[in-house]
């Protein structure tokens, strides 16, 4: 069965490319959608991109994921909460209750900016953190969970 990957993009992230190049780089929320969807053409998945400034929809959309990994439908989701990284029990208790595959996703190196950046609630509930990367971070993200992917088949 072919699997799809979800990647859930947070708050703000619909700015992306307009505001603050110096630090998230100038591709456009569209140009990741483009360049999640060839990730995902190149390891044999579908993608569902999507973006919400809203915590509720992210959590509403986290447990469609676990719902649609159960049924072996998903590799896993690629997450960037924006700021809700550094607020949200709610997202961490989501991740953990759907029992979604997540990897955790920051376009810039968050450990390398303000102190408030460099806590996530999310990191102990997900499988694995990238950070730093840019925009390409979401690439190595998709890369990895078609690793796991495969390692499982195996
Ligand atoms: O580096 C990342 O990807 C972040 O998740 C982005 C969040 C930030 O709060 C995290 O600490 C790190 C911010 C997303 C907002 O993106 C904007 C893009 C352009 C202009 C303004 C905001």
């Amino acid at each position: 069965m072919t699997q799809s990957v979800m990647v859930l993009n947070g708050p703000n992230l619909n700015l992306l490319g307009q505001r603050e190049p110096g630090i998230y780089g100038a591709h456009t929320l569209t140009d990741v959608e483009g360049l999640c969807r060839s990730a995902c053409a190149q390891h044999g998945m579908t993608l569902e991109f999507r973006q919400s400034n809203h915590e509720g929809v992210l959590i509403d959309w986290l447990h469609e994921a676990g719902a649609a990994q159960a049924r072996g439908e998903l590799a896993g989701v690629v997450f960037n909460a924006g700021a809700y990284t550094h607020t949200s029990v709610a997202l961490h208790d989501a991740i953990k209750g759907a029992q979604v595959k997540v990897i955790e996703l920051h376009i810039s190196n968050v450990h390398a900016r303000e102190p408030f950046r460099h806590h996530s609630y999310l990191s102990p509930a997900v499988q694995g953190v990238i950070a730093g990367f840019g925009v390409h971070g979401y690439q190595l993200a998709i890369a990895a969970l078609a690793m796991d992917k495969q390692a499982e088949v195996k």
